[in-house]
This record gives C-alpha cells, sequence and structure tokens, in this order.
C-alpha cells in the first residue's frame, strides 16, 4: 500500500544518498588527480542521478547497515560511467545528460582511454575489500553488461525482426546486471547473506523496468532495438510490461523489514516506471 509520492519529493528522500555516493566518488577519484583528464571525467560526471550507487547505500541500511559500502557504491557507478561513455561512442550518440557526449567533446581517442582508467579505478577500489565476492559481483556485472552490448550490435547488425525473449535477454545483461549487482552488494556488505539473493532480484527486475522505461523514452529514435520487435501494439506491449516488473521488484521487498529506506526503495520502483528522464 501507501500514498505513490511525486518526483520531486523523490528526489528530496534520495538526496542525501546522492551526496554519499559523490563522496564516496569524489573519495575514489582524489588519487587519481595524476591523470590529465580527470577534470573533463569530473564534468562529465556530475550529470548522473546516482541511482545504482543510492539503491546500495539503501538495501545495505534496510537490511542493517554496516560494513563499507562506500567504495562499492563508487565502483558501481564508475561501471556505469565507463559504459556510458562507450555506449555513446558505439551508438554515435551526441548528447549524454543534456551535454555533448565525452567522445564528441574531447574526442574518441579520450572516451576509449578515460573508460579503460575508470574500469582501472574499479580494480583499485576492489583489491581493498577482503571479500572476495565484492570483486565477482562487479566482475559479473561488467561482464553481463559487455555481452548484452555485443548481442544488441549483433541483432542491430542483422536487422530482423526479434522476439520479446531476445529483446528482454539483452535488457537483462546490458543493464538489470549492474542493477542486480548494486543491489546484491547492499545487502552482502550488511552482512545478510541470507538477503542477497532476493535484494539482487529486487534489482534485477527494478533494472527490466528502468531500462523499457528508458526505451519508451527515447521512442522513435532510430536504431533503437525496439525497431525490431515483431508485433503490433509494442508500445502499449512495453508499457504492460515495465508495469510487472516494477510490481515484481516491490514484492522482493517483502523480504526485509518496514523502514524508511525500504520506502524509498519501494518508491524507486514505482519512478522506474514513470521518470521522464
Ligand atoms: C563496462 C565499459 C563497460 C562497457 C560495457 C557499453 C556497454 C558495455 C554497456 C552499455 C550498457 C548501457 C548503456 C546500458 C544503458 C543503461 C541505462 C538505463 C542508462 C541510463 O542510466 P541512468 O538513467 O543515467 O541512471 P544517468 O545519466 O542518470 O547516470
Amino acid at each position: 500500500g501507501g500514498i505513490k509520492i511525486g518526483e520531486e519529493e523523490l528526489k528530496l528522500l534520495l538526496d542525501p544518498y546522492v551526496r554519499k555516493a559523490d563522496l564516496a566518488l569524489m573519495e575514489a577519484l582524489r588519487n587519481n588527480m595524476e591523470n590529465p583528464f580527470a577534470d573533463p571525467l569530473i564534468e562529465f560526471m556530475k550529470g548522473g542521478k546516482r541511482i545504482r550507487p543510492a539503491i546500495l547505500f539503501l538495501i545495505n541500511e534496510a537490511c542493517g547497515g554496516g560494513g563499507s559500502p562506500e567504495l562499492a557504491a563508487a565502483a558501481v557507478e564508475l561501471i556505469h560511467t565507463a559504459s556510458l561513455i562507450h555506449d555513446d561512442i558505439i551508438d554515435d550518440s551526441d548528447s549524454r545528460r543534456g551535454i555533448p557526449s565525452f567522445h564528441i567533446k574531447h574526442g574518441t581517442e579520450m572516451a576509449i582511454l578515460i573508460a579503460d582508467f575508470i574500469l582501472s579505478i574499479v580494480l583499485e577500489i576492489v583489491s581493498k575489500y577482503e571479500d572476495k565476492r565484492i570483486g565477482r559481483l562487479l566482475s559479473e556485472a561488467t561482464k553481463l553488461m559487455s555481452i548484452g552490448e555485443m548481442m544488441e550490435v549483433i541483432l542491430l547488425r542483422r536487422g530482423d525482426p526479434i522476439s520479446v525473449e531476445d529483446y528482454l535477454n539483452v535488457l537483462k545483461y546490458k543493464t538489470a546486471s549492474l542493477f542486480q549487482t548494486a543491489s546484491s552488494l547492499g545487502a552482502l556488505i550488511a552482512g545478510r547473506d541470507d538477503l542477497y539473493e532476493e535484494m539482487g532480484l529486487y534489482g534485477l527486475y527494478l533494472g527490466l523496468s528502468y531500462q523499457i522505461r528508458d526505451d519508451l523514452l527515447d521512442w522513435g529514435e532510430k536504431g533503437e532495438i525496439t525497431y525490431l520487435l515483431k508485433g503490433n501494439d509494442v508500445r502499449e506491449f512495453l508499457e504492460d510490461l515495465a508495469l510487472q516488473y516494477s510490481m515484481k521488484a516491490m514484492d522482493k521487498l517483502n523480504f526485509i523489514p518496514d523502514s524508511p529506506q525500504k520506502r524509498i526503495l519501494r518508491e524507486i520502483a514505482a519512478y522506474s516506471i514513470e521518470r521522464k528522464i
């Protein structure tokens, strides 16, 4: 139950977690300022919503808190950042977050290299955790994202009609895997091994609804994988699908006790299908 809140109110509720994510990112980048492109990177990172690290922090707290979620939260957002920079090169996309994409502003060479550098910071972060499962989860997400993007490129090159199953598979790999890892990590770092599976599924379903919404927001742009979906009323179908995944994500929250953090996680699932950006 509960009353659905507006986008503005959710932003306010998320604000402390966005700040925490920014602090963690600054800490991770602090030792890496010898990179001549550190400033453009910081500039580029300013525009992100920080939804993935926020989810990691929220689930960590909702699972009792503790551990050191900051480094993992920074790692998740850094992987996301590297993937966006590469994705914009692959899609030849001119803008990102309302400003010119990294490769448009700084050239493709620098865009490739800064993403390489970002992933090396992620390795540095992983080396700081004693628990090997953290590195395993982060590497799993990064691998799946790469595979998902490859699957998408293959399907787009082929240009043949695709099934809903093909489409969902791409989404699961390229987007939902990082949401899943962020969510699993929140529970794992809190020491709740018993919850990390179910919390991971919250992230997986949320990631699916989030990406379907993304595809609906991009509707009509050329080169989109949704063009390949066969059948009529694709748009209505996707709207319904996103709603179903959003509800499946909310269901997974039944595994954790009520808390202010749980309420925010519920609102994030509701927001995933209503967001405008
Ligand atoms: C790990 C370097 C690396 C590459 C993996 C390129 C690639 C292979 C994967 C790209 C996957 C991709 C672009 C998924 C889209 C995910 C998505 C919904 C992006 C938008 O996320 P928001 O709304 O964006 O969180 P902001 O700007 O708020 O951060």
